[in-house]
């Protein structure tokens, strides 16, 4: 495949099209990912920024940057993997309208798409509760958001309905189902709001974007060796990490399956990222933020639902889709999934009550 990657992104740093090897690699919606392999055999990641989404890449480096230097100084020993810089010292290489980044690949690591044992769930959330509680005293406000609102859910839920006022006729008709299911559960943003500004719910920082392909586990053993991905490493509340770790580890199929008998929860991969996520958090978290475990999925499940829904009725600006209804489908399979959670509510949230 001709990957179509301009020499200068390369000598800026020390590379040349004939001294490495180029391969696409990831799954997520918004960054290109390559693989760059030296004639050594020295591996590195490089990406280029969406800057039609992240429109102040400088905010993600310098986040990363502050966070880096705080870890150096406090956590020594903590992998934090972050860009190499250019020849010319930058964190990011502006070409044309493009910012790359250059990042260390780290070796016996693996990023899979999909779980396949519990571990690798308890394992995933212990990386991102290691994370929050390692910065737990750090200073947020160092921290500025890369995606304004990013997961405010009542700014998402205006979202939805400006796209619902301004869809076209067909669309709505077509989603139609699934417009009265957001609209029906409309009392999740209320009891959102109701705590949102809580002292004893605190800002901290988060990684927000916690599905297993953010976490590098040790290829041999599944053991969790870091977490990638930190374009929206920012200020946050906790039910963001552990809802999406909810949204994206209980089901065995991902948001893109249509057939929605598939969505079920898996209980013993609920324990496992429970489990995983208080072994690092069980000390931090308030007991106002332990009363919103099981809401922590509710709310990340029904906002991407929203999310999807909204994308599909602005005519699919945002998430990049394969054929004309996906994002529909993906709604459906957000709500199937959170039907899932209340259906199971009593014996999730008794697992939690053992888990504390
Ligand atoms: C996007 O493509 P990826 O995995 O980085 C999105 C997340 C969504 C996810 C849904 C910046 O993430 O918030 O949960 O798609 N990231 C952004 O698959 O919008
Ligand atoms: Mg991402």
């Amino acid at each position: 495949m001709e990957l179509n990657i301009n020499e200068e992104i390369l000598l800026a740093y020390g590379f040349t099209l004939k001294t490495v090897k180029l391969q696409q690699i990831g799954s997520g919606h918004i960054n290109r990912t390559y693989l760059l392999s030296t004639q050594h055999h020295k591996k590195f990641v490089l990406q280029q920024i969406n800057t039609s989404v992240f429109k102040d890449p400088h905010a993600i480096a310098n986040n990363v940057k502050a966070v880096a230097d705080y870890l150096k100084i406090h956590h020594p020993n903590y992998l934090f993997p972050t860009p190499i810089s250019t020849l010319t010292g930058k964190l990011m290489f502006h070409f044309e309208d493009d910012y790359w980044r250059l990042l260390p690949f780290v070796d016996d690591t693996t990023a899979y798409d999909t779980l396949s044992n519990p571990k690798q769930a308890y394992e995933a959330a212990k990386q991102f509760g290691k994370l929050s509680k390692l910065l737990n005293k750090f200073d947020t406000s160092l921290l500025k958001p890369t995606i304004p609102g990013f997961h405010d859910l009542a700014w998402r839920y205006e979202q939805f309905t400006f796209a619902l006022s301004k869809a076209d006729k067909h669309l709505k008709a077509d989603a139609k189902q699934q417009i009265e299911t957001a609209l029906h559960h409309h009392y999740i943003v209320d009891y959102y709001k109701s705590f949102e500004h809580s002292k004893s719910f605190p800002n901290r920082v988060m990684h927000h974007d916690t599905k297993i392909s953010n976490v590098l586990l040790n290829t041999v053993n599944f053991d969790g060796v870091c977490v990638i991905d930190l374009d929206t490493l920012m200020p946050g509340k906790f039910i963001s990490d552990l809802g999406d770790m909810m949204r994206t580890y209980l089901c065995a199929f991902s948001e893109n399956e249509t057939d929605l008998n598939k969505i079920n929860i898996r209980l013993e991969y609920f324990e496992a990222t429970i489990k995983g996520y208080l072994s690092e958090m069980a000390s931090i978290l308030t007991d106002t933020e332990k009363e919103l475990i099981l809401f922590s999925g509710k709310y990340i499940i029904y906002m991407q639902a929203l999310r999807f829904l909204t994308d599909y009725l602005n005519g699919n600006v945002y998430y990049p889709i394969a054929y004309p209804e996906q994002n529909l489908d993906r709604a459906k399979n957000q709500f199937k999934l959170l039907n899932e959670l209340f259906e199971n509510e009593k014996i999730l949230q008794d697992i939690i009550e053992e888990c504390l």
